[in-house]
């Protein structure tokens, strides 16, 4: 064979010759080499013996790249596997020292960094986005004190009471354990089996069958510590505190409907909008509040604020607004970043302290226990995301992957060896250190040893019912339509009827109108354990009452055709990003349109993999032509129909009738031209819409 053939066969598919490789040689610095620094000459073959012949062993540069690769992949997550995050910076409004001598609440704007995941519970890390769901909301805080994790969700309340349930639930709520379906969603037999067994769960559910489970972006949903905190100031006075997260967005859910056909239309709409807002300077903003109070209110209330199935209605104890994150920058690397961050609500700063909630005293037990398994070494804390931004020393040695190279002999304390000139390594800090809140200042913190809820834990309906009360009727229409949906997927027999009868307790309507739901006759009753109350109903735990009806972080589809009208479609997009909103034009082929005036519009978007879930409002901007030519275009037409059933905005120019006609779109209130009208409505959904199309329970 001659030299140039050989160079040839020998070179991959970047057709670039060895010989001509070799004129080019990069610098140091952008040289590939193996993981011991060794320069690779050629990353398209493996070492052979002949040129047909079998693959060398010794191929070093072959084996680490495959060994590498096989090991690429760690344990995902037992719960909340799958999620997306960003960074960013928390900044409180005030000094918060009559609260907590925390160093982060000290200095009014002074920026914290932080790095916040958010996440579904029960998919694994490749499932959808927007099964139903609770989300999980964990911001990981790194002040100067050390890292502050707020491990919370995007519902104020949890399933259970006590985490000696948690495993059962989690069992319960995930594929099934034999036939390992459904992926992500909580509508089978085992969940409903177990919730309807467990009265403790109703609160919850009616949260997780709420527009709360179904939210439209990451960005417009409230975040919630759920637990009763502490904030200790520095007179060592303890204040319990429950902290809330509060979109600056305003909150929006998705439509049911909308939320199956996004499973379909974009599997990764949530972690693709988070990713696009931040990356298109819309930084995602929430403020951080508390609501703080002290033993006394605490004893009056008629629940007990160490259970987790209860919240504090902000209508008897308002929320303080103490700060706000914004989240400015993603990922570098999703792996090294977002799956390796670490959350543990045991990580606390001096100043903020736990309660006695049973069910966060299991947690406390189980993030450290956890992570161990997930990533692998007790050394998980030097990973780059999860390491304190501040001095960090400590006796702790070697472990799998110890990457620190400590120096000296002293690995105890108490020693003497700077008595004698060598390191003696840190010490304890008595004054500033963290110390725990003694706590043990209410009835019942101490006694004996018992397997026991307290008596006050015992209401599990009067908070439910409350909830169902607070919500407008669609949201109430929703809630009823979630469990008729969910039970009919349900073939055990018995459990419909169970979960009804314990319905029955938080209203009867409700538990009414989903027998009803079901075509079954409504069930007995089941006997509560506490007397059910009625509770003044709370605005603050609507969606629909806390909306916002804004442009601002919400994306317009424009869908366009050849023969458009370019100015129409440059105003649309100007009026839209005036009111802080984005667009992308849809057309039916991605290299674009020709308009009216002879220029060439290119699609964001190709019409048939870019339906109008992926929109908040649509434009319809066409020409005769072009409208009668897309009449005959199922996906335009699904376009427009989906629009409408998912009571969105329909701005649409004169030539566009046809279109509109054709999927049985009706005149209201958010079916408008494309001046003024539709940029007031664009930023709403007309929930008065939603009969007319479909049956709700
Ligand atoms: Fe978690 N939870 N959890 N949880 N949780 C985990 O930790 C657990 C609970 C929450 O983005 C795990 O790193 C127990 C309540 C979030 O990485 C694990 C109990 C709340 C995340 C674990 C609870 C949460 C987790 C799995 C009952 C809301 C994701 C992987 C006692 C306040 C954090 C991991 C992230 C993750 C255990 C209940 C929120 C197994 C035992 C209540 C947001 O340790």
């Amino acid at each position: 064979m001659t030299k140039a053939m050989d160079s040839v066969l020998r070179v991959g598919q970047g057709g670039e010759t060895h010989q001509q490789a070799d004129k080019s040689e990069k610098s140091a610095e952008a040289r590939l080499t193996t993981n011991q620094g060794i320069r690779v000459s050629d990353n398209q073959n493996s070492l052979k013996s002949g040129e047909r012949g079998p693959t060398l062993l010794e191929d070093f540069v072959l084996r680490e790249k495959i060994f590498h690769f096989d090991h690429e992949r760690i344990p995902e997550r037992i719960v909340h596997a799958r999620g997306s995050a960003a960074h960013g910076f928390f900044q409180p409004y005030e000094s918060l020292s009559d609260l907590t001598r925390a160093d982060l609440f000290q200095r009014k704007g002074e920026k914290v960094p932080v790095f916040t995941r958010f996440s579904t519970v029960a998919g694994g890390a490749g499932s959808v986005d927007t099964p139903r769901d609770v989300r999980g909301f964990a911001v990981k805080f790194y002040t100067k004190e050390g890292n502050w994790d707020l491990v919370g969700n995007n519902i104020p309340v949890f399933f259970i009471q006590d985490a000696i349930k948690f495993p059962d639930l989690v069992h319960a709520v995930k594929m099934e354990s034999d036939r390992a379906f459904p992926q992500a969603g909580s509508a089978h037999d085992t969940f409903w089996d177990w919730a309807s067994l467990m009265p403790e769960t109703t609160h919850m559910l009616m949260w997780a069958m709420s527009d709360r489970a179904i939210p439209r972006s990451l960005r417009m949903m409230e975040g919630f510590g759920i637990h009763t905190f502490r904030m200790v100031n520095a007179k060592g006075k303890s204040t319990f505190v429950k902290f809330h997260w509060k979109p600056k967005l305003g909150m929006q859910s998705l439509v049911w409907d909308e939320a199956l056909k996004l499973q379909a239309a974009d599997n990764d709409f949530h972690r693709r909008d988070l990713w696009e807002s931040i990356a298109t300077g819309g930084f995602p903003e929430w403020e951080l509040g508390v609501q703080a109070f002290d033993e006394k209110f605490a004893a009056k209330l008629p629940y007990d604020v160490l259970d987790p199935t209860k919240i504090i209605p902000e209508e008897v104890l308002p929320v303080r607004m103490i700060g706000r994150m914004v989240l400015d920058r993603n990922p570098d690397n999703f792996f090294a970043e977002t799956e390796q961050v670490a959350y543990c609500p045991a990580n606390i700063v001096p100043g903020i302290d736990f309660t006695n909630d049973p069910l966060l005293q299991g947690r406390l037990f189980s993030y450290l226990d956890t992570q161990k398994s997930r990533l692998g070494t007790a050394n998980f804390h030097q990973i780059p995301i999860n390491a304190p931004k501040c001095p960090m020393m400590n006796f702790q040695r070697d472990g799998q992957m110890q990457m620190a190279v400590p120096v000296g002999r002293a690995n105890y304390e108490p020693n003497s060896l700077a008595d004698h000139g060598e390191p003696g390594g840190p010490r304890e800090s008595p004054v500033t250190g963290f110390s725990t809140f003694p706590g043990q200042d209410a009835a019942g913190e101490q006694g004996d040893k018992l397997r026991v809820r307290p008596e006050l834990f015992a209401d599990h309906f009067s908070q439910a019912r409350l909830f169902w009360k607070s919500l407008t009727d669609s949201e109430r229409a929703h809630v009823a339509s979630s469990f008729t949906f969910e039970l009919s997927k349900v073939l055990l027999e018995q459990v419909p009827a169970r979960m009804i009868g314990n319905l029955r307790n938080v209203d009867d309507e409700l538990a009414q109108r989903v027998a009803d739901g079901m075509g079954i006759k409504l069930p007995k009753k089941t006997t509560p354990r506490a007397d059910v109350v009625d509770m003044k109903p709370s605005d603050a735990l609507s969606i629909h009452k806390n909306m916002k009806p804004t442009l601002e972080g919400r994306v317009v589809g424009i869908l366009i055709h050849d023969g458009s009208d370019a100015t129409a479609v440059a105003a649309v997009k100007k009026a839209v990003e005036r009111g802080g909103g984005r667009c992308k034009l849809v057309a039916p082929k991605i290299g674009g349109a020709e308009m009216q005036d002879g220029s060439v519009l290119k699609a964001d978007g190709q019409l048939a993999g870019t339906p109008s879930q992926l929109f908040d409002a649509v434009a319809i901007v066409l020409s005769e032509e072009g409208c009668q030519a897309l009449l005959n275009e199922a996906a335009a037409v699904q376009f427009v129909m989906d629009a409408f059933g998912h009571l969105k905005t329909i701005g649409a120019n004169e030539e566009a009738q046809p279109l509109l006609d054709k999927a049985g779109v009706q005149p209201d209130d958010g079916i408008t031209g494309l001046g003024k009208d539709f940029i007031a409505a664009a930023g709403q959904r007309f929930w008065d819409r939603e009969p007319k199309l479909r049956t709700l329970a």
